[in-house]
């Protein structure tokens, strides 16, 4: 497959004005028509007239009225084209049933929808499918059904007929369409400049009653982003649509955005916490995308970050705006180490912003999403929060209506601040995950922290440079008080000092609070100052990874040497749970453990081998210490935040039930599942349905409920993903891999269903033990699947593969095992680009 460079980037050799496509609905054989306006552009030299095509039947086309034939490939089209302006019309015929890649056009459950980006619209007409020809869309659809929707106002419609318009100009990657029996839950939302916009939730019949929520977090997310970066709606219209069908969350296509219904439908019936959170989360990202995407969208797909890491970042400050802003960011940072980091220290590391790819949806990853939000807030905390609100404010107006890049994005800040990023920016174009050492020295009154940063060299980047990197630090007392607040030091250089003075006496350096940038911090505290920080650190992140610092320490020598846990981490924890001053959630999360994959991340980084079954057997003996532990304070916990109120989704509800939840798995150790039993039985939501089905499964009396729970839900999919994917994340690592695969035999189990899929194999990967299991079999039975897959949908088989990119990290006898699969699955006659590229990626 050919490789894409960044550096080869030249703008198209034409402009487009407007277009015009008209869709003759099909199961088999949809028509479409467009009419494109095209003229020379200025900017371009290149005047090659390519139009991108992919799987269409070519019908007929024209340029200004007279038939052409151009030359087709499998990629698309070329033709000669007059020196000026001109009209280009072609029909072509698609065939949206027989698209399981659903990518293009495409049929989920008898309902037409589409998924352009990033490359998806050139499977459904003739046209210059890059983000940097921007158009305005006119589009008319024909077809049976009662509902025909597409990007902009409606400006005309009929039975059986529709036309909309988009005044916005906008890159084919955010044209949609959908068509079907739908029906629309509907409200208004009226912006802050006057203008009334109608919002419509549309779901499949039967789904009614699960669309408040999500019509509420649009509501919500359209008014914080009013009152916090000054952006309006700008359209009369607002639609949502859910579906089945999707290869990932949710897509923010212009007005019309279309979502896996996993990411929008909720009730508390079928819904847990953490689905409304997540719920909340996406429905806020999309619609933020509107001005960080849409208004300003990409020059290029090496831009990616430009749109997606300032909008995860904007959702994550909404997030904290709407719940708790430290429970959040814990939650990210233990997302962040869990996939970004694994990212990073694999052979699929790559920089914010990649300089190559042959596939670009192998790069919706978590280094361009989630560490490109990092890199977000790291400027945001070098330039302070003014600078940053006038710098966004600049953006917005400098940008509105361009492709840009993220040269325009620093610019931006450069101009509002007079910085220069040179070296900042760094962190866009260099891979791997900095390790930031810091030594402490004592003399007098004066603290000296000296740090020194260390990027591990990768093929993505074999000769890192330092990087600027933003370090939190305030320093606490002996006894516990606060005797420095936060302040950011700025480190530029491989190694740098910074001094506290005037102090009373020695303190306890709090490094890198609120994770203030994306590395992997080595502080060499002794247990009882980490115990100070556990008890007394003012800074909620801190507060928690001493505690996480502690566990961890505590499983890698239970791992290494077969230790005991460790008390002091015990006690500490036990106080916290004891302190009834600390948020419920919080104390939730301070009942974790880091996850088996992060500690098989921090043997490697060690330069050890990690070995899943005593990862597995450490946390499991960690746990049941935890039980004992903490067995006093455990039933108060859990009676005391077992919600019986009725049902709300929010901050305090779920964070009281995840803290009794917390405390049943562990009461489940002793009780041999009597209170999970209770639970279950009594549930009335699914928060709490859930958890007491699995401590029923943990204690080995699940299969009754189990039954049960499929017979109440056999005829909601959402739901039923649930079903399926607890039973194997909650299987014995000996017998996980053995679990999935009967569940492939259940005849629900449709593997076509991305959701349906990954509820069984994205589960079986997060079982770290049970995935890697010494026979090999987690990884035949994955690569079997993923066989079957790939012909049918390269893109979730492509995003699968990335279970194996941590394998040069295992011993021989597992690289052995994973790399005979890897090869298996390469040897395939015919495999798609997607899969073709990550797994040589990965096999290197
Ligand atoms: N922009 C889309 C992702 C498209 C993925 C294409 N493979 C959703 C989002 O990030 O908001
Ligand atoms: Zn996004």
């Amino acid at each position: 497959p050919e490789t894409i460079y960044l550096s080869d980037y030249s703008p198209f050799g034409f402009v487009v004005d407007e277009v015009t496509l008209t869709f003759d609905l099909h199961p088999e054989n949809t028509r479409v028509k467009s009419r494109t306006a095209f003229r020379p552009n200025p900017a371009a030299t290149d005047r090659t007239f390519f139009l991108h095509g992919e799987n269409l039947k070519l019908i007929n086309a024209s340029i200004d009225g007279t038939p052409v034939a151009p030359d087709v490939s499998d990629k698309g089209l070329t033709c000669d084209v007059p020196d000026g302006p001109f009209i280009w019309e072609s029909e072509v015929e698609i065939d949206p049933q027989g698209n399981t890649a659903l990518e293009g056009l495409y049929m989920s459950n008898g309902m037409y929808c589409t998924q352009c980006e990033a490359e998806g619209f050139r499977k459904i007409t003739y046209y210059p499918d890059r983000p940097d020809v921007m158009s305005v869309f006119t589009v008319i659809i024909n077809g049976p059904h009662p509902v025909l929707l597409s990007n902009g106002n409606p400006v005309a419609s009929s039975e059986g007929h529709a036309e909309w318009h988009d005044p916005w100009p906008k890159p084919a990657y955010l044209f949609a369409l959908v068509a079907g029996e739908l029906i629309a839950h509907a409200d208004t939302f009226t912006t802050a400049s006057g203008r009334k916009v109608d919002l419509n939730l549309y779901v499949r019949p039967g789904d009614e009653g699960k669309c408040a929520f999500g019509m509420q977090a649009l509501k919500d997310s359209m008014k914080w982003d009013e009152e916090v970066y000054g952006r309006k709606y700008d359209l009369d219209l607002f639609n949502i649509v859910a579906v089945d069908d999707f290869n990932m969350g949710a897509m923010e296509n212009k007005g019309l955005n279309i979502f896996n219904s996993s990411a929008v439908l909720a009730s508390p019936e079928t819904s847990t916490d953490m689905n409304f959170e997540r719920i909340e989360a996406i429905i806020a990202h999309e619609y933020f995308h509107n001005w960080t995407g849409n208004r300003i969208t990409c020059r290029d797909w090496f831009q990616l970050c430009l749109k997606e890491g300032l909008t995860v970042y904007r959702d994550s400050q909404f997030t904290s705006d709407m719940r708790s802003a430290a429970v959040k960011r814990i939650g990210d940072v233990i997302d962040l180490r869990g996939r970004q980091f694994a990212e990073d220290q694999g052979p699929l590391a790559h920089p914010v912003r990649p300089e190559s790819f042959q596939e670009i949806n192998n790069f919706y990853t978590a280094t361009v999403y989630e560490k490109g939000a990092e890199v977000i807030g790291m400027l945001k905390r070098l330039v302070g929060d003014d600078a940053y609100a006038t710098a966004l404010d600049l953006y917005f107006e400098r940008h509105d209506g361009d492709a840009a890049t993220i040269e325009d994005w620093l610019k931006v800040f450069e101009d509002t601040t007079g910085r220069d990023l040179t070296q900042f920016k760094r962190w866009y174009s260099q891979a791997g995950t900095p390790r930031l050492k810091v030594i402490e020295d004592w003399a007098d009154d004066t603290l000296t922290l000296t740090f020194t940063q260390h990027t591990p060299p990768s093929a993505a980047t074999p000769e890192p440079q330092p990087l600027v990197i933003p370090i939190s630090v305030g320093l606490i007392g002996p006894i516990g008080d606060e005797v420095a607040e936060t302040r950011v030091l700025e480190m530029t250089e491989a190694s740098q000092s910074f001094t506290f003075d005037g102090l009373a006496a020695r303190p306890v350096a709090s490094i890198l609070r609120g994770f203030s940038a994306p590395v992997v911090l080595d502080h060499d505290l002794n247990d009882t100052e980490r115990a100070l920080l556990l008890a007394h650190d003012t800074d909620p992140f801190n507060r928690w990874e001493a505690g996480r610092t502690l566990a961890r320490k505590s499983l890698l020598s239970m791992i290494r040497e077969g230790t005991a846990p460790d008390r002091a981490y015990l006690d500490g924890i036990l106080a916290v749970l004891r302190d009834e001053t600390l948020d419920p959630a919080y104390r939730a999360l301070m009942m974790g453990l880091p996850s088996q994959s992060d500690l098989a991340t921090a043997l490697h980084d060690a330069g050890e081998v990690p070995e899943p079954d005593l990862i597995y057997a450490a946390t499991e003996t960690m746990r049941a210490a935890m039980a004992r532990r903490f067995r006093d304070v455990l039933p108060a916990l859990y009676a005391d935040n077992l919600v019986t109120a009725e049902y709300r989704p929010d901050a305090e509800q779920s964070g009281k039930r995840a803290l009794a939840n917390s405390a049943l798995a562990l009461i489940t150790r002793t009780d041999g599942g009597v209170q999970a039993q209770a639970q279950y039985g009594a549930a009335d939501n699914m928060t709490q349905q859930l958890s007491g089905l699995a401590n029923l499964i943990r204690a080995d009396r699940g299969s009754a409920a189990l039954k049960a729970f499929e017979a109440q839900w056999k005829n909601d999919r959402l739901v039923m993903d649930k079903w399926f994917g607890l039973q194997v994340i909650e299987a014995d690592p000996e017998d996980a891999a053995d679990v999935a695969a009967a569940l492939t035999d259940h005849p629900d189990f449709n593997w076509k269903n991305p959701n349906r899929f990954r509820a069984v194999f994205g589960s079986l990967v997060m079982h770290h033990a049970g995935f890697h299991h010494h026979s090999g079999k987690g990884y035949q039975l994955l690569a079997d699947w993923l066989i079957k897959l790939d012909p049918v949908n390269p893109q979730t088989t492509a995003r699968m593969c990335s279970a194996f990119q941590s394998w040069p990290r295992y011993d021989d006898d597992r690289k052995a095992l994973i790399t005979a699969e890897l090869d298996r699955i390469l040897a395939q006659p015919t495999l798609s680009r997607d899969v073709t590229e990550m797994l040589t990626r990965i096999r290197k």
